[in-house]
């Protein structure tokens, strides 16, 4: 299990080498087949890692499997800033920004846990940040 809690959610993104390196890392790691840009499918393992919690972004509540497509479709819309049908580095790394800022303010000063799985998800990374 792996505690999630706002501070260490916001001393990550605030620390600007370590987001960038971890965001890179997991850009490339989720680019599968090595085009430089993230599809639909590339993109959703990132939030499958992060099914566990509750919340997603903000959206209360756990959404029942059948819309779970619907959900990950929203998130690359949001991600897609140019519309351009697949995610470059730059629209990962300022949406997951975001993403785990609007999460962070979402907590306040309570924590979550989640399941780690072994993932390397950044908000596993983000949740184990302590510097
Ligand atoms: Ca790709
Ligand atoms: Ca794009």
């Amino acid at each position: 299990m792996v505690t999630i809690n706002g501070a260490s959610l916001r001393n990550f993104v605030n620390d600007e080498e370590a987001y960038n390196k971890a965001a890179d890392e997991r850009f490339t790691a989720l680019d599968l087949n090595g085009d430089g840009v993230l599809s639909r499918a590339e993109l959703r393992k990132e939030f499958e890692a992060f099914r566990p919690v509750g919340t997603h972004f903000g959206v209360e509540a756990a959404h029942p499997p059948e819309e779970l497509p619907k959900l990950y479709d929203n998130i690359f819309e949001k991600f897609d800033l140019d519309q351009s049908g697949s995610v470059d580095r730059d629209e990962f790394k300022s949406e997951m920004k975001k993403i785990l800022l609007a999460i962070a303010d979402g907590l306040g000063s309570a924590s979550i846990q989640m399941e780690s799985d072994g993932n390397n998800s950044l908000l596993t990374q983000a949740a184990q940040f302590s510097g």
